[in-house]
């Protein structure tokens, strides 16, 4: 379990733009035998909310979220094991809906498919709906993976799943991401059957433990 003082200690270091306190902290984390979901969550996640809130109170500028953005996203690919040479498992496609510029929480996802012995493609922020088709067509993935964070872009997933749902009719699509309201998931369900909302790790995880468990799969 992470402590709150090691997670102040990274939130304060991600504040005054420290990358290296900030690597520091989480290696020491990973020695001491911290999982790494936990470090995703319970450090990356929430202190990116928290950037968040204070952002949106003015109390740190645009230029210090930008940082600590990076800072966050250089942390998350550097201690994340990787996707195994050898991989021959199932593969999914990770992507963000077009005009999503938040991608941390893709990363993170495209990670614990990985994790979980998957080969992924990351195709991070701001994927146009439209040109997707050929790379799905190439890649034939088993599950495509869609993340979603600005409320204002719900037409654009919806627009995403419309495409989908007509070119790759039995391909599984799940969806999950900070804007998934509950109105928008029922709607979701009654227009897109085919799409499976996540709405944390945890849940992720035991979605791909039963989806390998399929016979056959
Ligand atoms: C960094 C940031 C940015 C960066 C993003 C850079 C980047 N490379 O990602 C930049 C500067 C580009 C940005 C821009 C904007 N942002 Co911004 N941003 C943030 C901030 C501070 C952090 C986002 C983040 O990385 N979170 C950390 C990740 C790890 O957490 P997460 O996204 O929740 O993901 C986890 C889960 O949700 C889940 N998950 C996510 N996707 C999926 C998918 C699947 C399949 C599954 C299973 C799970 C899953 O798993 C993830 C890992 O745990 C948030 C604050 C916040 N609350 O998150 C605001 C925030 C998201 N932004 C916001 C806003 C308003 C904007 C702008 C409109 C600002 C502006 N006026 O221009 C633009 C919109 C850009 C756009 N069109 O997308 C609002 C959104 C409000 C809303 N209701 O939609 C927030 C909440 C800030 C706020 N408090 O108001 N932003």
């Amino acid at each position: 379990m992470i402590k709150e003082s090691v997670y102040f200690s990274f939130l304060n270091a991600l504040l005054i733009s420290d990358k290296h306190r900030c690597a520091a902290i989480i290696h020491e984390q990973l020695e001491n035998g911290i999982n790494i979901r936990e470090i995703y969550i319970n450090i990356f996640q929430r202190a990116m909310h928290r950037i968040g809130k204070m952002w949106e109170q003015g109390k740190i500028s645009i230029i210090e979220e930008h940082v600590a953005t990076e800072i966050v996203s250089w942390l998350i690919d550097s201690i994340s094991p990787g996707e195994p040479i050898t991989a021959a498992g199932q593969s999914a496609v990770i992507t963000c809906v077009d005009k999503e510029f938040h991608s941390l929480g893709a990363r993170i996802v495209s990670h614990i498919f990985e994790i979980n012995g998957w080969r992924t493609e990351y195709l991070g922020a701001n994927t146009p709906s439209r040109k997707l088709n050929n790379f799905l067509k190439r890649k034939n993935p088993d599950v495509l993976a869609i993340s979603f964070t600005f409320y204002m872009n719900y037409i654009r997933l919806l627009q995403l799943l419309q495409v989908i749902s007509e070119q790759f009719p039995q391909l599984p699509v799940i969806y999950g991401g900070q804007a998934c309201t509950a109105e928008l998931v029922t709607r979701i369900a009654a227009d897109y059957p085919m799409a499976i909302y996540i709405n944390s790790i945890e849940d992720l995880e035991l979605f791909l433990r039963s989806f390998t468990a399929k016979p056959g799969a």
